[in-house]
């Protein structure tokens, strides 16, 4: 079961959360291309080299999703813009017609009454910005900045909060290190190029939404719980390298102006030029900080080249993602950001969930795991609340199964079932519990 909205501070707000690409349906309303449709459309890339053409169709069915987020009794609606939506070619002219889309669905937030809640990039970046070296190239902050400009006009008057950029790490790390996301690279210099500018255009962009006279501006950042693989101080020195370019990094620089020692001792070569000089723009005052975690990672140590480790299967029960279920590693999170970071600024848990193999049987979708997980997390919320920290909200990971990137559409984490032939929803019993839990909106 579920704890209930009386379990927690009065203001304390619930929410769910989407991204653009995973649900809309690129093909739809004069998008541009971007870097995720030629990344899917490459061989080895993404699951079946599925992309985000159609997705749920929420672009043409947004109604009746507000429709069920409202009438689940969220408070929340945690969404993002498509820069190549309302921006085909990334910079220069607008394409009316996907401005006129975000326009509609935030109106239709607040007549339900929703609070709209902006991240303006959740990862599909025009294609022509990525020819012209997208992340790596330190323009992306000017050009994401006037992207900022045209949300800001057109939206901004009716924004509850906003954040730039979701999840930097992945933005960056995932993307240019790993290569398990779009663009697909690699290579370290580009991975520190990226870390340092998707910060800069965090900032750049902030400052645009403050002068535009925004409020509620936030940064959401996804961090993962580190454990040493054993006792050794190996162990121990190879999750804490992991914990300082997974998470601190980020933290660090907005919110210290720095990036941790252990990072820059592989970076420091790599960097772009006068990177020092950022930190007041990437340090730019926010009202929030938001929190998007799934799992911990078990290190150890390897031979070979920086950063020198690998992860190890770990004992705890998994979700479809193959990731632990580790509540405490949110519960550790939230109590550490605020004492180490953020003060009395509020937290926002932005993302939590889990993916499962769900299936419809007699129009019913059974996911007591799902309860479970949301239920073991909430606790840990409760907890680190008890203890004084100012968590002021929590979104869950995601209203309706959808695009699940590199890994296409098998991974399921919504609240809502989605056929991906009929696109017909179905709520699990998951967004039952949570409309029980939640009961009406004042
Ligand atoms: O689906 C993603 C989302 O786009 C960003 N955060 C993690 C989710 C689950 O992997």
């Amino acid at each position: 079961m579920l704890p209930k909205r009386s379990d927690f501070p009065a203001d304390f707000q619930f929410g769910v959360a989407t991204s653009s690409y995973q649900i809309e349906g690129h093909s739809f309303g004069g998008a541009g291309p971007t870097h995720w449709d030629t990344f899917a459309a490459t061989p080895g890339n993404v699951v079946r080299a599925e992309n985000g053409a159609v997705a749920c169709d929420h672009y043409h069915r947004w109604e009746e999703d507000l429709d069920l987020i409202a009438n689940a009794g969220f408070d929340i609606y945690r969404f993002s813009t498509s820069w190549a939506r309302v921006m085909p070619e990334g910079r220069g002219p607008v394409n009316r017609e996907g401005l006129d889309f975000y326009d509609r669905l935030v109106d239709g937030m607040l007549e339900r009454g929703l609070k709209p809640a902006l991240t303006l990039y959740h990862w599909e970046l025009p294609a022509p910005l990525a020819d012209k070296g997208g992340w790596r190239n330190r323009d992306i902050a000017s050009w994401f900045a006037d992207f900022t400009q045209v949300i800001a006009d057109r939206l901004g008057d009716r924004i509850w909060s906003a954040a730039p950029i979701n999840e930097p790490w992945c933005v960056s790390w995932l993307s240019h290190f790993l290569g398990h996301h779009a663009p697909g690279l690699r290579d370290i210099r580009a991975t520190a190029h990226a870390m340092h500018h998707v910060l800069l255009a965090h900032g750049k962009s902030t400052r645009v939404m403050r002068a535009h006279g925004m409020k509620n501006l936030g940064a959401v950042c996804n961090l993962e719980y580190p454990i040493p693989a054993d006792d050794s101080p190996e162990a121990a020195a190879a999750a804490d390298l992991y914990d300082a370019y997974y998470n601190r990094f980020f933290v660090e620089g907005i919110f210290k102006g720095r990036y941790p020692e252990q990072v820059m001792e592989a970076f420091a070569p790599h960097m772009p030029h006068n990177w020092e000089d950022d930190f007041a723009l990437i340090g730019e005052k926010l009202d929030w900080l938001g929190l998007n975690y799934y799992t911990c990672k078990r290190i150890a140590p390897t031979e070979g080249p920086w950063p020198a480790h690998h992860e190890v299967d770990g004992p705890l029960p998994k979700t479809a993602m193959g990731w632990e279920i580790y509540p405490e590693g949110l519960y550790q999170f939230l109590t550490r950001l605020s004492r180490e970071y953020t003060g009395d600024l509020p937290l926002y848990v932005t993302e939590n969930g889990m993916a499962a193999p769900d299936v419809v049987e007699d129009g019913k979708v059974e996911d007591p795991h799902r309860i479970a997980y949301y239920s073991e997390h909430l606790a840990a919320v409760q907890r680190a609340i008890a203890e004084g920290t100012p968590v002021k909200g929590y979104i869950g990971w995601s209203l309706m199964d959808n695009y699940e990137w590199a890994l296409g559409y098998e991974k399921r984490f919504g609240l809502v079932h989605v056929d991906f032939d009929s696109l017909q929803r179905t709520p699990k019993a998951s967004y039952l519990a949570w409309k029980d839990a939640l009961g009406s909106r004042g």
